[in-house]
């Protein structure tokens, strides 16, 4: 085993099946501190202070190997509580380091610190990191790379060169500030004023083009493309001029390659994509734009660049002689057509095992939902004076104030959580068609469902038009799932289960419920603790757009959760 340069030292473990008893680990253990702060940053000719991670937006890339340990001091010196969460790394039996707050930790207050523990067992390829805390997000958030481990390599030609390519959303405002007004108000929240890769906006907005993120590639060459969606409420569509791609990899698991012009991805989820530099050597606009599945609801509707640039029309463009590139074709922003044809694309190539005797069978319904308002008129801005909310199975979850979830169950405190989220939904309705007036307002709750250590599970996610359909990209903390099927429309349990694909299906952290149908995932609950699952759209979260699974110990230390990290942030 060699000793990468950025790592402080390293254990060797009996073996790695047995890496993480007592945090001894087969892999290196590196350190960072993250340092969080109010940082000047100049974007679309305004200068705003927003929170960042040591000054850098985006923030830290970490590179690390499978094995690996990672601890992260976490201190807070900015106005708002936060917490962060490590975006798709499992964290086997250790949820105190998973961040959502007031699910698995209280917030980080001003003035604090916490710091993060954990290792990554057995997963590859490219997640992220991000702030979990209302729309910190937004700027608090940057690429966590995992390479093979030392000696291993990946399953196709290794690139000459990578580069993580992160989507953003900007706002001309301080998100929070636009996050509480829409909370004040009950409406939809204000959309972006730009969408960035990299932090940057591109050509097409005002005052960016100077800072426009470059991707050098060499003719002939393949280089690697790590995309990110860390935007915080859209799916975005995604290609390069002339050029195709070749997805190899989402959300840390391999996949069977396939070609495309075009990516669609939502937030939360990442793509890996190859390009080969087999076109006239020059400069080419990468775009993103949005892909919005919603009815009459406001989305921002600019367009993102970058540019892919061959070193020989490098030198050339400084001097200034270089034409604009071209802008690649990306589909009109409600082409659900695209989009589902894109992700019906992906086959796994992953080593596991999709369950197949099911022992959990669910059905969640994914709602928008309104609030009849009774109120002062200035809280009931919603369409015909009401509040928006959102619910699974009819329940809007509300995150507990006084304690954590996890550390309530820890420490047997009764009163912050019940665990009668229902697997089925409560009414049956004709999910996708005319839902009556009626039925549009969910109740509230801090519902989990309980789950058997070991036991395989089925979700059926169906979407469903009470205010509108809309595709919500769901995602679960703590597990990876197969994604068996989907389909148009409700759910058909004699019919549909005949299609799915038990064979070689992908492996996803974030799955988009189509506008007006359904997703099937399995997994197999063996990872104790408390997990949230939810739309990785913020302004939906906040709705409440989210449940927990809470997964019992399994027999034994080796299947239980491991105890609570010193100095866990009181509420
Ligand atoms: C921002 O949202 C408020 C309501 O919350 C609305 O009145 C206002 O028009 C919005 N501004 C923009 C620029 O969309
Ligand atoms: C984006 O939306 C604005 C406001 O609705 C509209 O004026 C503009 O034409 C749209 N732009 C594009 C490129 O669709
Ligand atoms: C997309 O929106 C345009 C208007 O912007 C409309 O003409 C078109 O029919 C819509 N397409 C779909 C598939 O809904
Ligand atoms: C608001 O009320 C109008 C008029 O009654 C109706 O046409 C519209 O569908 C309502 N909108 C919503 C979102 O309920
Ligand atoms: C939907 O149902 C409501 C009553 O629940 C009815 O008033 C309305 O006409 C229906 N709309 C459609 C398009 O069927
Ligand atoms: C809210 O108001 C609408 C009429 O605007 C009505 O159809 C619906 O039943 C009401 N919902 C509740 C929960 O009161
Ligand atoms: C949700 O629950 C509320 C309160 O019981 C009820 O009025 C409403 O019809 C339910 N809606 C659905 C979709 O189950
Ligand atoms: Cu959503």
């Amino acid at each position: 085993m060699e000793l990468h340069s950025k790592q402080c030292g390293y254990f060797l473990g009996l073996s790695f099946f047995f890496a993480f008893i007592a945090g001894l680990a087969s892999g290196a253990i590196q350190h960072h501190d993250f340092v969080i702060k109010p940082t000047p940053v100049n974007r679309l000719c305004l200068t705003q202070h927003v929170m960042t991670v040591n000054g850098q937006f985006p923030g830290p890339t970490l590179h690390v190997h499978d094995g690996d340990t990672l601890i992260i001091k976490v201190t807070n010196a900015g106005k708002y509580d936060i917490t962060l969460h490590w975006h798709g790394v499992r964290q086997l039996r250790n949820p105190w380091a998973d961040g959502p707050e007031y699910v698995t930790q209280c917030p980080i207050k001003p003035g604090g610190s916490y710091t993060y523990r954990f290792t990554i067992e057995n997963q590859e390829g490219t997640l992220w990191w991000h702030a979990h805390s209302k729309w910190l997000r937004a700027t608090v958030y940057g690429a966590l790379l995992i390479y093979p481990k030392h000696g291993s390599s990946y399953p196709f030609p290794k690139p000459k060169r990578e580069f993580p390519l992160m989507l953003g959303e900007w706002w001309n405002r301080d998100p929070m500030h636009v996050l509480r007004q829409a909370t004040i108000t009950g409406a939809a929240a204000n959309v972006s004023d730009a969408y960035t890769i990299n932090g940057q906006p591109g050509d097409l907005y005002p005052c960016s083009n100077k800072d426009t993120t470059v991707f050098p590639i060499q003719a002939g060459e393949t280089i690697l493309l790590r995309l990110i969606n860390a935007a915080l409420n859209q799916q975005l569509f995604f290609s390069i001029a002339n050029h195709q791609m070749t997805v190899v990899e989402a959300d840390a698991a391999y996949t069977k390659p396939f070609t495309t012009n075009i990516v669609m991805i939502g937030p939360g989820q990442t793509t890996n994509v190859l390009v080969t530099g087999n076109q006239a050597p020059g400069r080419y606009y990468m775009a993103a734009t949005a892909y919005d599945s919603a009815q009459g609801v406001a989305f921002d509707n600019t367009t993102t660049t970058a540019i892919l640039e061959y070193k020989s029309a490098a030198s050339k463009s400084k001097k200034g002689s270089s034409a604009r590139p071209i802008l690649p074709q990306l589909p009109a922003w409600n082409d659900t057509n695209t989009a589902d044809a894109f992700t019906a694309q992906f086959r796994g190539l992953s080593k596991g095992k999709v369950p197949i005797e099911i022992h959990e069978n669910l059905f969640f319904t994914i709602n928008l939902g309104l609030i009849n308002c009774s109120g002062p008129n200035f809280r009931c801005q919603g369409p015909n004076n009401t509040r928006f909310t959102a619910s699974m199975n009819n329940v809007s979850f509300v995150l507990p104030k006084r304690n954590s979830i996890l550390q309530a169950l820890y420490q047997n405190t009764p009163g912050v959580f019940t665990t009668d989220f229902p697997p089925v939904p409560p009414l049956l309705f004709d999910y996708t068609g005319n839902v009556s007036r009626g039925l549009w307002t969910p109740v509230r709750g801090t519902k989990l469902y309980k789950l058997k250590f070991g036991s395989h599970v089925q979700i059926i996610l169906q979407n469903t038009n009470i205010v509108t359909t809309e595709d919500h990209p769901m995602h679960l903390h703590g597990y990876h799932f197969y994604v068996v099927g989907s389909g148009q429309g409700n759910f058909d349990p004699k019919r549909d289960p005949a299609n799915f694909n038990l064979v070689d299906p992908p492996l996803r952290n974030t799955i988009g419920t189509t506008p007006g149908g359904w997703v099937a995932i399995r997994f197999v609950a063996d990872n104790p603790g408390v997990w949230l699952m939810h739309c990785h759209l913020d302004v939906h979260i906040g709705w409440g757009l989210a449940m927990a699974f809470l997964v019992e110990n399994g027999v034994g230390e080796l299947n239980s959760i491991v105890p609570p990290p010193p100095q866990l942030p009181q509420c």
